[in-house]
């Protein structure tokens, strides 16, 4: 833990003695209490974020030398001095810039809310602001106001629109939260940024464009808990209809965000939001190209459907106000498909149904909807445990009618044969009477009618000290992932336990799927299934810090004959006391055909 913050603090160039604040900064608590104006929200399940802003222009350059990872901390990550950053603003001129082109965009993508960045971390207002110069208005030859023009082109066009606000960090001013190169520490006075630009500027941002739909704060700090009641409670004043994101911090936003990859396990009844870059980069660079498939989009959007949240995509224009071509033509596809489909994903709650080797569900009142998104050979799509009357089924696009097999407590929904490739092929399951509760404790189902069966770690029924974490680790500068492991087996009593359903009986091929450090390598661990153990010796994949890669290992450690169908349990345990056998992410189990 402690080196773990001494790492985020060094990131964000702050002292470790405020390491504290720094963990709350990624606040992703909310209030708890609904706000009256959630529904929209919740039913509106896809959003599109853009990151844009002087950041933009510099495409992830300063002077000659590229940069990777998060293009709009280009300033923090080259150190450049703030009048130099500043210096930049004479040249940004968005000329291509079309806000009923953008607007249009994201109705054609099927998305629901649009947040895009009034100032970010720079501390460049994207908007006419009378509380600061550095802004596009006064300080850049484009000298006119684009969020004016998108707040009216959504709203045209039925979409809720929102700001994000950078409310703590801002590397321009002496007394914003962040900019240790230029300006020391112990002279900043946090108050008085507050009270003279920040929240001055986020009461323009209240005041000035109509109604907003969200106000999309990040990065909280500086503040006590009273003090940022004081912020939610003047600015609510404003616009109580406003939803706050939950990185206004101290627990007091109304939903929570999650970061990449970091879509719960299991559903959760709290309002929550997910957010995910289109490449690797939140503000435009260069060279990142790494978007994206449609596919990729709408699996993702199934995903974080199905766990009950809402996904919001974020898209980094350049400079000159264009969307890079592969983010619109991506988007366009993916609204194609929500085009289709929409009634399965939109004011939709997640399906009572967890997910299952073929794919997830999501629900409406009478209604199950299961996204197909791994065909099972034989075509059949079992709903484990499902008590129901189900009073008929069919496929969403074409409604042709789809026949229901109950046996016992299950019920089969035959795949229609002739189904052309999709990403997601959605089913739809009417059924009368009360939805069954989501059962977070029923068995992992393992059919060998797929290639692949992956048992996630969330799945663990851990003893003694080995226990079930979310790790955070990065690849590029500030492209943060999330994984939930078993950590902490060390000894023989620490072990992970998995329950299983096996639909059919086969052999199967078990992958554990880990990472292990030099540390940990070399050391024995025992794998037990149907009575049976299995011994494996652990592997080198890479070390744990948070601002490298962790790299996970897809070890096969044995195959087993499934001899009939039933329910079976996993045991994975090391062999000796010491050090921790592994961080383990999965279980594999693959049908040998
Ligand atoms: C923050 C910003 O610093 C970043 O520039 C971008 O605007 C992003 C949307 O938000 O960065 C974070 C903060 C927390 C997480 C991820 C990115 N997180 O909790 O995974």
């Amino acid at each position: 833990m402690q080196y773990n913050r001494m790492v985020l603090a060094l990131l964000l160039g702050v002292g470790l003695c405020q390491a504290q604040a720094q963990d709350e900064m990624w606040d992703k608590t909310s209030s708890g209490k609904n706000h009256p104006n959630i529904q929209w929200f919740k039913d509106a399940k896809f959003g599109l974020f853009i990151h844009w802003g002087l950041y933009s222009q510099l495409g992830g350059v300063w002077n000659n030398k590229r940069y990777y990872g998060s293009g709009e901390w280009l300033m923090n990550q080259a150190k450049v001095p703030a009048a130099d950053y500043a210096a930049k603003a004479a040249q940004f001129n968005p000329v291509n810039f079309n806000a009923d082109e953008w607007a249009g965009l994201a109705k054609d993508a099927g998305i629901r809310y649009m947040v895009i960045t009034a100032k970010h971390h720079e501390g460049f207002a994207m908007y006419d602001s009378k509380v600061s110069n550095f802004s596009i208005v006064k300080a850049s030859p484009y000298r006119k106001d684009p969020m004016k023009a998108l707040a009216e082109a959504t709203r045209k066009r039925g979409i809720q629109f929102g700001f994000y606000y950078s409310q703590f960090l801002d590397w321009h001013e002496p007394d914003g939260g962040g900019n240790r190169w230029d300006f020391e520490e112990s002279k900043k006075d946090y108050l008085r940024y507050y009270r003279e630009k920040s929240i001055p500027q986020l009461k323009e941002l209240m005041t000035n464009y109509g109604p907003l739909g969200i106000v999309w704060f990040d990065m909280p700090g500086g503040l006590t808990r009273q003090q940022t009641q004081q912020l939610v409670d003047t600015l609510r004043q404003l616009q109580p209809g406003s939803l706050f994101s939950s990185r206004v911090g101290q627990g007091l936003g109304d939903y929570r965000d999650f970061g990449d990859s970091e879509v719960p396990p299991a559903p959760i009844e709290e309002v929550w939001e997910s957010i995910y870059t289109h490449n690797d980069s939140w503000g435009y660079i260069e060279h990142d190209m790494n978007f994206k498939s449609p596919a990729e989009i709408i699996r993702l959007l199934a995903n974080v459907a199905s766990k009950g949240g809402n996904l919001m995509l974020n898209v980094g224009p350049d400079g000159k106000g264009n969307i890079p071509s592969y983010s619109a033509k991506y988007l366009r596809e993916t609204g194609r498909w929500l085009a289709a489909n929409g009634e399965s994903i939109y004011g939709t709650t997640y399906g009572f149904v967890p997910g299952q080797p073929w794919g997830v569900t999501t629900a409406k009142p009478g209604k199950l909807f299961l996204h197909v998104l791994d065909r099972p050979r034989d075509g059949k799509l079992l709903l484990p445990d499902c008590s129901v009357t189900a009073t008929r089924a069919y496929a969403l696009v074409g409604k042709k009618p789809l026949v229901i097999d109950r046996r016992g407590a299950d019920l089969y929904v035959q795949f229609p044969a002739a189904e052309p490739a999709s990403p997601n092929t959605v089913i739809v399951l009417e059924y009368t009477g009360k939805a069954p509760a989501y059962n977070t404790k029923a068995p992992v189902t393992i059919s060998a009618q797929v290639n692949e069966n992956i048992v996630e770690a969330v799945h663990a029924t851990t003893a003694d000290s080995a226990a079930v974490k979310s790790l955070t680790y990065s690849h590029y500068f500030g492209d943060w992932k999330h994984a939930v492991c078993v950590t902490d087996m060390q000894g023989a009593n620490d072990s992970a336990t998995f329950h299983l359903r096996i639909t059919e009986p086969a052999d199967y091929k078990i992958v554990l799927e880990y990472a292990c450090p030099a540390e940990s390598a070399r050391q024995e661990g025992q794998l037990t299934i149907g009575g049976q153990s299995f011994l494996f010796r652990t592997l080198r994949s890479s070390e744990f810090d948070k601002s490298n890669p962790l790299l996970f290992i897809q070890h096969a450690v044995a195959i087993t004959t499934i001899g009939k169908p039933g329910l079976y349990s996993i045991t994975v345990k090391p062999r000796q006391q010491g050090k921790e056998l592994f961080k383990l992410k999965s279980i594999r189990l693959l049908p040998v055909h």
